[in-house]
């Protein structure tokens, strides 16, 4: 396993729709564990594929935050949406490729996903609470879409700027 760089705001790569999963590989085998690895690192609750620079439909997560219960770390490839609730919620939602930003969100409170798993089957699951809120999160980044993107436009600018001077300073280090 290893840790990959994790691509920070503004980048193309992070604007772009990932290609679907095709064929299970060694290759993807080990982008999902190199991406739990670095997620858990971060630390954060979810991980796609674009924010480590790869354009495929994989994600992966674990929303479990209780100390003592068992971790759950996912993998999903070429997730879909199959159903949304009606009700809302809103979350404080921050992202690993836009450090220190925080912003509310408001999305479906429950969602059922359809996505392949590693062992090669089609998987189903619905889900509440902050999993519902991180699966549609990172599906977005799937489809080339930030949490900012949900911002009023003056709000989405400032935290652009911010990441931009951020990355100069990266650079100049
Ligand atoms: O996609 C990402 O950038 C990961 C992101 C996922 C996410 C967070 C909040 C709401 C929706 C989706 C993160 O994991 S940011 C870090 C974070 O939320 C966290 C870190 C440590 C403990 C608990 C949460
Ligand atoms: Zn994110």
């Amino acid at each position: 396993m290893a840790k990959r760089t994790i691509l920070i705001h503004p980048d193309p790569r992070l604007k772009t729709v990932a290609e679907p999963v095709t064929e299970i590989t060694d290759q993807l085998r080990t982008l999902a564990d190199d991406m739990l690895e670095t997620m858990y690192d971060a630390p954060g609750i979810g991980l796609a594929a674009p924010q480590v620079g790869v354009m495929k439909r994989l994600l992966v997560m674990d929303c479990v935050k209780e100390e003592g219960e068992d971790p759950r770390p996912m993998v999903l490839m070429n997730p879909e949406v199959t159903w949304t609730s009606d009700e809302m919620a809103t979350y404080e939602e921050g992202c690993l490729s836009i450090p220190d930003q925080y912003a509310d969100v408001e999305r479906p409170a429950e969602v059922e996903v359809g996505w392949l798993g590693l062992d090669g089957a089609q998987h189903s699951e619905r889900f509440d609470g902050l999993w519902a809120t991180c699966v549609q999160h990172e599906i977005d980044h799937l489809d080339g879409k930030l949490f900012i993107d949900y911002l009023k436009p003056l709000k989405r600018q400032m935290i652009t700027r911010k990441m931009q001077k951020l990355k100069r300073e990266k650079a100049r280090a």
